[in-house]
């Protein structure tokens, strides 16, 4: 049975209606799942690219890195851990194989490991301090699995890499406890052999269902969170979290189409699949020492969280620790200003307790806000219930000073999870907010408000 069939029995049994006229009830507007909802609710994420790559300063390794070089002297995953919780971020990620085929944690599947590494004398495994550290500090954990695998022998020799590759999941999702994401990037290329790898996505992303049924997967096609379409952390605008999924079937597929699919979601799309913006705080998704002096600051670091939270996104921020195993003293110190930035710029709500008075048509509607005194702020952030699916596809803000004169403030055209626009406002005290246009024929929900100096 289908989502919708179900839906559409479900209804009806619930209405206690026969169920042919079940059967005619309209097509409900795709919700999140609880774990989409938990992963979006996060906000934040740390991504964290470790690897051969970081002894090697090199982006992609070939595969025939020594596991020799890979020998970090004072690695501290608390130390990764404290500063994504001190900043507040809510979950991470780890690169646990990334293209070069070096696998962190101690697998059968291959030699190319840390087992083979002077670290922790080769007796070390990177998955099990990393699941232990979010573990400790609260965060939830995440995998990062490169399908593309440049060690591998069998990569290229299409059913025997698969199931090597569902080992490798295996391992990973059956022995560390709850993984809250896995992470599909879309990089290809051939095979040592010359030949193309054909992946077998729906075994993949079945497997990883039966293992961590409450995990998200992330990959251009999802089929939990997509891809935003870019790496520098923006979020589309429009961005709409549902999408089609025959757009995108499978990740790593190239066209201009795709990634304006994967930027913008499509308001008639049948699914939920919301966009995770991946970016690094360095040019680099790995360390690179040259790169000490181009860590983001903390004024980019909130422009970044206005362009990805702010536009319905998930920030994913790669911070990448440096060949010790710890982050990088910058890079702690532009994070924790982020914090503090954060913090302040959102502390106090000036529409806390005031509710709108909404007036909801069948497509439209309107709320207005008594503030009470006038007030200036500089940061409007407007939130759909989403447990109910996503709607506005266009709204407008507009303000008046106590002689109920309404000038615009603000307006734009999704909404989602958030919407956090900056504007310039003073001596307001009525707010005002029209849904001008939905996505759907279900009437509109009414919206929150939070206003912020
Ligand atoms: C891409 C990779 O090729 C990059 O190295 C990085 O891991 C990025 C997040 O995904 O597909």
């Amino acid at each position: 049975m289908d989502r919708r069939t179900f839906l559409a029995g479900g209804l009806g049994l619930l209405a206690g209606s026969r169920l042919s006229s079940a059967l005619t009830v309209q097509a409900r507007r795709p919700r999140p799942t609880s774990s989409q909802l938990i992963w979006q609710r996060d906000e934040l994420a740390f991504f964290l690219h470790f690897g051969v790559n970081t002894f090697t300063d090199r982006e992609w390794g070939d595969g025939r890195e020594d596991p020799a070089i890979f020998a970090p002297a004072n690695l501290d995953a608390r130390q990764w851990a404290r500063t994504a919780r001190a900043a507040g971020f809510r979950a991470m990620i780890l690169t646990a194989k990334h293209h070069d085929g070096f696998c962190l944690w101690p697998t059968r599947t291959t030699k190319h490991s840390v087992a083979s590494s002077p670290w922790r004398a080769g007796q070390g495994d990177l998955v099990r301090e990393f699941v232990d550290a979010c573990r400790a500090e609260n965060l939830r954990p995440g995998l990062y699995l490169s399908p593309w695998d440049r060690n591998n022998p069998l990569y290229g020799d299409s059913p025997r890499y698969n199931d090597l590759y569902v080992d490798q999941l295996r391992e990973l999702l059956t022995n560390y406890g709850e993984i809250h994401e896995v992470w599909f990037d879309g990089a290809n290329g051939e095979g040592p052999n010359g030949k193309k790898q054909e992946y077998d996505w729906p075994r993949v992303w079945g497997e990883v269902r039966r293992m961590q049924p409450r995990a998200v997967m992330f990959s251009d096609a999802g089929p939990d969170v997509r891809w935003c379409g870019n790496e520098n952390g923006s979020a589309g605008d429009p961005n709409w979290s549902t999408v089609d999924p025959a757009v995108v079937p499978v990740p790593g597929m190239p066209g201009k189409h795709i990634i304006d699919a994967l930027q913008h979601g499509d308001p008639k799309g049948s699914v939920w699949r919301p966009a995770e913006c991946d970016t690094s705080i360095r040019p680099g998704w790995f360390y690179h020492p040259a790169e000490d002096a181009r860590v983001r600051t903390a004024d980019r670091l909130v422009d970044l969280y206005l362009r990805s939270v702010g536009r319905n996104g998930k920030l994913l921020l790669n911070v990448p620790p440096t060949r010790e195993g710890l982050l990088h003293a910058t890079d702690v110190t532009r994070l924790m200003e982020f914090g503090d930035r954060r913090r302040s710029l959102f502390a106090e709500d000036l529409a806390a307790g005031k509710r709108p008075r909404w007036t909801v048509g069948a497509t439209n509607g309107t709320g207005t806000i008594d503030l009470g005194r006038t007030l200036s702020f500089g940061i409007v952030r407007l939130e759909e219930p989403i447990d109910r699916g996503q709607q506005i596809a266009r709204y407008s803000l507009h303000g008046a000073g106590p002689d109920r004169v309404f000038r615009p403030l603000s307006g734009g055209a999704t909404v989602g999870y958030a919407r956090i626009d900056r504007v310039t406002a003073a001596g307001i005290r009525f707010v005002r907010i029209d849904i001008e246009e939905v996505a759907g024929s279900e009437k509109p929900q009414p919206l929150t408000l939070r206003l912020f100096a």
